[in-house]
């Protein structure tokens, strides 16, 4: 039988406070676990079903330990069944050991980055034997990995991991990081062709490109779209976000404007393949 392009519901994934973002910059941004448990929780109420999670300390500094991860997930178990998906990127500066400690704190989900850049200007760097222990240990505590490709060479690296049996359920395409792949129409093109085959893609746009990126994105039968502080302190130009929920309830009203359903957290768990991911806290 054939399907549509677009039959799938999109899949919402908030990302309530990555590493960087400061509340300088908006004073809205979650810190502790319970701000950040909080915010998945609303966001989750107004349509997201994954939370791409970071953690802070209580000045916001941030920190990858295991049991602020572990407390986080707890938090936001309690309340629903979003999909806990933790970043191995961590912050600019953090080493390996400390990026990937995070896995045993018990989430389904983790990215995986591909490769490397200047972020922003500084190093971000992961080696293939940083990619590969990111990818053995997940495969060992039975943990499904996002691939976070913030260039065309991640992509490509991506697709020969994929091509060797790794299991990557979804292709982050990141777009807007300074040092990365731009914002731009040509380059979103430029990475969809360099995905392998059959496989399912995201977009994640920072800044002010984030709103249009994403509309191309839908329009081109992206599986999933990302909002949330990580990506984007504004609600529209010069007016800040009041918090990740109201990002992610603007960015399903965008998405059912240009014709895409929202999927439901059971909808993402079976386009991901996630059913017998949850793993016990
Ligand atoms: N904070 C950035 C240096 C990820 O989470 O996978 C890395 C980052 C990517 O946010
Ligand atoms: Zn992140």
């Amino acid at each position: 039988m054939s399907r549509d392009w677009d039959s799938d519901p999109v899949v919402v994934t908030v990302a309530p406070c990555g590493a960087e973002v400061t509340r300088e910059q908006n004073p809205a941004v979650p810190y502790t676990p319970q701000e950040i448990a909080r915010d998945v929780v609303a966001a989750a109420a107004k349509g997201a079903t994954i939370a791409h999670l970071h953690a802070r300390k209580a000045d916001g500094t941030p920190t990858h330990e295991r049991e602020t991860f572990r407390q986080i997930i707890q938090l936001i178990r309690a309340d629903t069944d979003a999909i806990c998906n933790l970043s191995t990127g961590g912050a600019v500066g953090m080493t390996i050991d400390e990026r990937i400690e995070c896995l045993d704190a018990g989430a389904e989900m983790a990215g995986v980055e591909t490769g490397s850049l200047n972020f922003a200007g500084a190093p971000f760097v992961t080696s293939g034997s940083d990619t590969q222990r990111v990818i053995d240990r997940a495969a060992t505590l039975g943990i499904a990995l996002e691939a976070e490709c913030f260039d065309l060479g991640h992509v490509a690296e991506a697709a020969r991991l994929q091509a060797k049996a790794v299991n990557l359920r979804l292709f982050n395409l990141v777009l807007g990081v300074p040092g990365g792949a731009p914002a731009t129409p040509e380059a979103l093109q430029a990475m969809i062709a360099g995905l392998p085959h059959g496989v399912r893609w995201s977009v994640t746009a920072v800044g002010r490109h984030q709103k249009r990126m994403l509309s191309l994105a839908l329009l081109l039968g992206t599986a999933g779209i990302r909002v949330g502080f990580e990506d984007n302190v504004y609600i529209a130009r010069g007016r800040p976000a009041s918090s990740n929920a109201e990002l992610v309830a603007d960015v399903v009203a965008q998405a059912r404007s240009l014709g895409r359903e929202v999927a439901t957290i059971g909808e993402t768990r079976r386009l991901l393949g996630l059913e017998h991911e949850r793993i016990a806290v």
